[in-house]
Formats: C-alpha cells, structure tokens, sequence
C-alpha cells in the first residue's frame, strides 16, 4: 500500500512492478508528462510576471483566442512527449492535426491532450489545468484517436491552483499527488480518491439556462430547491476536481446555440470521464456513456455530464422525463 508523501516517480514505478510483463514504456510515458507539469506550473506560477500574458494574436483550429501561455504549455508538451520516445502520435487542442513524433516511431502509445484548460483564466490569475489521455498505438495512424474512452490505458490531469496537484489512473483507481515547490517532487496527497455517493454541489455555466432543454431547467431548479450550492470556475479541470473531491455534478450541456455543447471528446471529456468513473462516479451525455462513444473525428465535442453517482443518476431519470 502506498504510504502519504510517497513521491510520483516511486509510485509509479510500484505501478509498474506489479506487471511482470511490463516494459517500463508507461512509467516512462507518464513521467514525462510530470516532467512537463512541472515547468508549466513554475511558468504558470509566474504568468503574471514573465511577460507572457495576453493574446497571442493566433486562434486555434475551434477559432478560439489562444493566449500565449496555451502555446508555450503546448510546445513544451510536445517537445518532452516527442523525445520520451514513448509516443507514437500526439493530438492538442493547440494542433489543428495529429503529430507523429521522428523519436517516437517505435513508440507504443499515443496521447491526446488539452495543454492548459481554462486559458482564458490565465490573465485574472484563476485556476488552469493539463488533461491528458494515453491509449495504445494500434495501426500508427489517426485512426488510433478514434476508439472508445473505455480503451484508454490512462488518463489524468495536473490542476494549476492554490497547489500543483497531479491526478491519474491507470485503471486501478485514481491518485493524487501535490508538488512539493521546495523539492520539485509531486508527493502522494490523496491515496485512492473514490467520489462521494452523492453531492451537494452543482457545476454549470447557468448563463446558457435558456438555451437549455426545460428538462435540464427543471433537474437544475430541483437541485436549487434541494438546497446545492453552485461552483463554477470555467476550467473543467478545477470544477471536476472540485466534484471528484467534493461530490456534486459538473455538466457542460449542449443547447441551442451549441448542438453538441463544447467540451472536447478525446482531449477533455474522455480523460476526465475515466478518472470519475475510476473514482466511483459516472460520466454520460445524457443519452450515452461518454467512455462508449467511438469518435469521427480528433477534436469532436460531446456535452458532458460527470459527477457522483445518485446526482448522475437523478439527472438521468429527469432527462428521460422519470421525475418531473
Ligand atoms: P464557458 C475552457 O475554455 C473550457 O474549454 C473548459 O475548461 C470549461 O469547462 C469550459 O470551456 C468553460 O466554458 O462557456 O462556461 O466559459
């Protein structure tokens, strides 16, 4: 059993020795992205005074205003995956196309990731995060983004607030690990996070409540009558966190003016899907298990709904029209 302030690497390679078949690819795979992490979060840590705030000038291919710490974060992701030589193909939010990395041409993984969720958080020096999401190499093509949710090898994210906390699975339940600024090691926080079965917190840009379907109007209005109380930072990172520690429901919906609301499959809602689930939550569109939907293409949207299980479950039955 992993002992509090066990440091990330020792955990994962503990990980590892429980595959006797293991090649060491994914200790070396994962520690790549906390080496990544780190150096994101010293620049994030710093955003206000290194001169990097405010608009690039570029948009990213969702037409988005990318700030320029988004393309920093990015760079410097693809340059630790790439020379891990563990990654056959990246995908990003920031790359309008799948990258296949020179060292990676024997990798056996690919990964998909969001190098800095929430950016426009970063000039009002509010919570940011990383999400990532590792699957198998299988053809070495893009068609190897295209799978189900449930396939991932591992996911996680690394949230950038009040501490640096770095948070995984490998399917075998999910981990967190604070960074130690003073030693540059991310140490067990929280062991075995399992989600509340149901929550008192709601998570949801209630700004688009009239672009919603009235069936979600009403699942909100019972959970206000009910007495839950809203969160809302505009970073998918720190409000799953929030309901994955707290309990609740995080939901980015679609509605009228976004049909298959905004969130990213493959970089976003699959990864943070699977650490719920892992955690003891359920994660669904409203018709379907987010970890079941096979994507057409690398930066398809889906909404999401993802949190404890009873608050899921009542959102559920509310959507089908079970309980008025
Ligand atoms: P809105 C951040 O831009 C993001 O992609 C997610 O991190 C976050 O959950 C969502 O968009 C916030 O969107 O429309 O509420 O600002």
């Amino acid at each position: 059993m992993a002992e509090l302030g066990m440091d990330l690497n020792r955990f994962i390679l503990e990980e590892e020795r429980r595959y006797p078949n293991a090649t060491g690819s994914l200790s070396l795979a994962l520690m790549a992205i906390e080496s990544a992490a780190k150096i994101i979060a010293a620049h994030v840590r710093m955003a206000g005074l290194a001169d990097i705030l405010g608009q690039s000038g570029n948009r990213n291919v969702h037409g988005e205003e990318v700030q320029r710490l988004d393309l920093f974060s990015n760079d410097l992701m693809v340059r630790h995956l790439s020379d891990s030589g563990q990654f056959f193909a990246l995908a990003s939010e920031e790359m309008e196309e799948v990258l296949f990395p020179e060292k990676g041409r024997n990798g056996k993984y690919i990964i998909a990731f969001d190098p800095l969720d929430g950016s426009s958080n970063i000039d009002v020096n509010v919570n940011v995060g990383t999400i990532f999401s590792i699957h198998k190499k299988v053809k070495g093509t893009v068609e190897d983004f295209l799978v189900e949710g449930s396939a991932q090898i591992a996911s996680g994210y690394i949230l950038y607030g009040t501490s640096t906390i770095f948070v995984y699975t490998t399917g075998n339940g999910v981990n967190g690990f604070t960074l130690d600024p003073s030693v540059g090691l991310f140490l067990l926080s929280h062991p075995d996070i399992k989600i509340p079965k149901k929550g008192k917190i709601y998570s949801i840009n209630e700004s688009n409540y009239h672009n919603w379907d009235q069936r979600l109007q009403r699942y909100v209005d019972n959970l206000k009558a009910k007495g839950y109380t809203s969160r809302y930072a505009g970073a998918m990172v720190a409000d799953v966190h929030r309901v994955l520690i707290k309990g609740g429901v995080f939901a980015y919906p679609a509605d009228t003016k976004n049909q298959k609301g905004k969130l990213r499959l493959i970089y976003e809602a699959s990864p943070m899907s699977f650490i719920i689930e892992q955690a003891g939550g359920k994660a669904t569109t409203g018709n379907e298990e987010i970890l079941k939907i096979k994507p057409s293409h690398i930066h398809e949207k889906t909404p999401v709904f993802l949190g404890s299980r009873d608050d899921i479950e009542e959102l559920l039955l509310t959507m089908r029209g079970e309980v008025t």
